[in-house]
């Protein structure tokens, strides 16, 4: 079998996406997540102009090979744009290997180690009843998991807080907002949320936060503590990651699990925080890292240290992206929860998918391949339109993490 052609996919329905599609002299072919939120163009230029020259005449079997060639060959190694084209690469190959077997793409990495896969949604309220409310909303879905994040008094907007409760699009303008934090409020409102929510709830549902990297790791490792008595399933993104030694004074002061990971894309940027045991789940996905072949490098170093894996599955990870992860999720064997965020209609129209929903877990379906296509005409419909995640200031003017 060879690859004769490729072809990438700018459409945005709702949101941005891009796709990679890959053509085989067999007739079959292959379909990939190249999706880099605000940054969609640089990857679709990588991929265009730098990568599909090379693919052509290729066997797409020999996606190892590939991908060491598409790694190695880069010379400029590792960086979002760079693992996002590898990996939707590497996920095309994949899709096209599962279907030339005529097996869902499960199968090839081992076969299912569990029935289904646990995931969790996202519940948020501009205040402390509001988003319990939401948290019911999901329980009565039948979500054993969810993560809860509530506005903060005196901040005009904050992570994770949208204004349509089922869809949640940080992308929102044609040039970045600007948001504005203050860590001392919403280290004093956090505790509360989760009081209140285990009053209510008890201890049955997994609850999950996403602090989206904006404390300092004092800071939070005095969440951490603060929330112990709450029994979280994970504290995610508590500070930026670059540091990763800084994770060692946060497991220092707290039992809470940590959860870090959606912003990596190689192994060299989690292999510190995996060896030294200074987190729990490792939130890698297979958009952004490298794609299948580098996610089952990831995760079999974690297994190695009691580490979970945990996928990035926001909505601006494409259908694409969440039919190959739950297919790896449904093998891993130490598989912690994935996230899932629900897509649009027009998205769900745009790529067709064997993934389903049931009782708060999913399944990715028994196609071959990963299940996922795109509707390249309907896709035509919807042209690219400029998008950029916000920047996030202190209350001082300093620039922050958003
Ligand atoms: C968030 C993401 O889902 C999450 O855990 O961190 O929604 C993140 O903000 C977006 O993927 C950024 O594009
Ligand atoms: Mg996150």
């Amino acid at each position: 079998m060879k690859i004769v052609n490729a072809k990438v996919i700018v459409t945005s329905p709702d949101r941005n996406f891009v796709t990679l599609k890959i053509f085989t002299d067999e007739g079959v072919y292959g379909i990939g997540d190249a999706t880099l939120n605000g940054r969609e163009l640089a990857v679709a230029a990588y991929l265009q102009e730098h990568v599909i020259p090379c693919l052509t005449g290729k066997d797409p079997l020999q996606s190892e090979d590939i991908w060491q060639f598409l790694y190695r060959g880069a010379y400029w190694r590792r960086g979002p744009v760079t693992m996002s084209a590898i990996a939707a690469v590497d996920t095309a190959l994949w899709d096209i290997k599962a279907k030339a077997a005529g097996m869902p793409l499960y199968q090839l990495l081992g076969g299912k180690s569990r029935d289904s896969v646990m995931v969790y949604g996202h519940a948020n309220g501009r205040d402390i009843e509001e988003t319990a409310d939401e948290v019911a909303k999901y329980i009565e879905l039948g979500y054993r998991a969810i993560r809860a994040q509530r506005g903060i008094p005196g901040l005009g907007s904050t992570y994770g807080v949208s204004t349509d409760k089922m869809f949640y699009e940080p992308a929102d303008a044609e040039l970045p907002s600007e948001n504005s934090w203050s860590s001392e409020r919403y280290l004093d409102h956090v505790p509360v949320l989760f009081d209140r929510l285990r009053d209510r709830f008890g201890f049955e549902p997994h609850l999950l936060h996403d602090v989206h990297h904006r404390l300092t790791p004092i800071e939070a490792a005095r969440l951490g503590k603060s929330l112990e008595d709450y029994r979280l399933y994970w504290l995610e993104d508590a500070v930026t990651a670059e540091n990763q030694e800084g994770f060692r004074l946060i497991r220092q002061h707290t039992v809470t699990p940590l959860a870090v990971g959606e912003v990596f894309n190689t192994i060299w940027d989690c292999k510190q925080l995996i060896e030294e045991q200074l987190i729990d789940y490792i939130r890698t996905t297979v958009a952004h890292a490298g794609g299948i072949t580098h996610l089952r490098r990831i995760a079999d170093l974690a297994a190695l240290y009691h580490v979970r894996t945990g996928c990035h599955g926001a909505t601006d990870l494409s259908p694409v992206c969440m039919g190959a992860a739950l297919h790896f999720d449904l093998w891993v064997p130490n598989f912690g929860v994935q996230e899932y965020m629900l897509h649009s209609e027009k998205t769900e129209g745009v790529f067709p998918h064997a993934y389903s929903f049931d009782k708060g877990s999913m399944h990715p379906g028994d196609t071959p391949g990963h299940g996922v296509d795109i509707d390249e005409e309907l896709a035509a419909k919807y042209p690219y339109q400029r998008a950029y995640l916000p920047v996030n200031r202190l209350q001082d003017g300093t620039m922050w993490n958003w």
